[in-house]
């Protein structure tokens, strides 16, 4: 009898298997933990220019300033509901970086920044963590459309409404595309994984980011899934996907100008794991992340958080100072301090216009609600 092929072999083993598929996703990696360039081929094939360079790192010190700020808030009650940004600033600004004002964003609850440079002013977003309906308004200053959704609260849901807008966007042959935004926890969710089924089905135009900051809520990336990666659950919808070190800007902007052009050109949609971590608590509704991980572990990520090389790589180009950043540091202090004016002075929501604007055709339970409310002078 002939022995068994060395096909039908491989098979059939499946240590084999388990200890060859991280193999698959290297991490595309432009920069190292201090700002060095490590493929000097890659950041040319970047093409950011010395004013694109600026542009990302105050759109990094804005998000990271937002996020100091938003906390401060959040502890006087003055904001609503808060999740954290604090290294994921690559992740989430270098990325927006690579789009253009026709394509869709659909952020979820932490994705907030990403919708402010997309034009959406500060005071909607301070309306919008307080529940404000004026908070759910997508538009500029000067009353623009901005191509946004609203945060998504519920995990994962994002990726279906993508996956539709992209489909649309196929539909009427437009060269814009929808970039979606989910976490680790996400990619355990059905919604994730029919989002990006049904937009490789329908070569939709569709990015679709997974930001690994480590946790959901309290749930380490470890206990959330047995796959290697993240990204290696873009294959199994037969997606092209990568894994990105997501607290490298250059990296991070590479990958998604490059998945941006591959899904505007009708090539199918492509998915982004960008590695990171979340420095602070899940959000500010009372979350201590010391009760299930260690000052060392959060340390340890301080020291790798995108700012830091950032910064360094633009002063090592000549490009950036410590002048420059304290000045840009006070401008956007004093445009957030203009912003929370204007969100303070806005009428207050009444709890009975809360419930109106929730359904077009309130139930019976809610008109009673509404009726209670209102004869209080709710
Ligand atoms: C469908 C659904 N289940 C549970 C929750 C409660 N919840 C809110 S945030 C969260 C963790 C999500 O983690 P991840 O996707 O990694 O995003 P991150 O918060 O880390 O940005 C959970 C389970 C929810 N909002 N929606
Ligand atoms: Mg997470």
């Amino acid at each position: 009898m002939a022995d068994i092929t060395a096909t039908n072999k491989q098979v059939l083993d499946f240590n084999h298997q388990l200890t060859t598929q991280a193999d698959s996703f290297p991490t595309l990696s432009v920069l190292d933990n201090t700002g060095k360039i490590v493929d000097d081929e890659a950041f040319e094939r970047a093409e950011l220019s010395n004013e694109d360079l600026i542009n990302i790192i105050k759109r990094m010190i804005l998000s990271r300033q937002l996020d100091i700020r938003s906390t401060k808030l959040a502890k006087q009650g003055r904001f609503g509901f808060f999740a954290p940004t604090a290294g994921q600033e690559a992740s989430q600004m270098a990325s927006s970086y690579a789009f253009n004002d026709d394509d869709w964003l659909m952020p979820g609850y932490r994705d907030i920044p990403q919708i402010v440079v997309k034009g959406w002013p500060i005071w909607k977003a301070i309306l919008w963590s307080r529940g404000h309906v004026l908070g759910n308004v997508y538009t500029t200053e000067d009353d623009k459309p901005v191509n946004s959704w609203m945060p998504q609260i519920i995990i994962g849901a994002q990726y279906v409404e993508a996956a539709g807008i992209a489909l649309g966007l196929k539909k009427r042959g437009k060269n814009a595309v929808v970039y979606a935004y989910t976490g680790d926890g996400g990619t355990s969710q059905g919604d994730f994984y029919e989002g990006i089924n049904f937009a490789g089905a329908y070569n939709a135009n569709a990015v679709f980011f997974v930001q690994n900051n480590g946790y959901a809520i309290s749930t380490p990336r470890v206990l959330q899934t047995a796959a290697p990666h993240l990204a290696a659950k873009g294959w199994a919808a037969g997606l092209p996907s990568l894994v990105v070190d997501g607290n490298d800007p250059i990296a991070v902007y590479l990958a998604s100008k490059e998945a941006r052009a591959w899904a505007a050109n009708g090539n199918g949609p492509v998915l982004i794991e960008t590695i990171t971590n979340r420095l602070e608590a899940h959000s500010t509704a009372g979350d201590d992340p010391l009760r299930y991980r260690t000052k060392d572990d959060i340390g340890e990520w301080w020291k790798k958080e995108p700012l830091i090389r950032m910064r360094k790589l633009l002063q090592d180009q000549g490009i950036w100072n410590e002048e420059q950043e304290d000045d840009y540091v006070k401008e956007v202090n004093q445009l957030i301090d203009d912003q929370i004016k204007i969100a303070d002075s806005v009428e207050k929501q009444k709890i009975s216009n809360f419930i109106k604007n929730t359904l077009e055709v309130p139930s019976q339970a809610m008109k009673e609600q509404i009726a209670k409310f209102e004869s209080e002078g709710k």
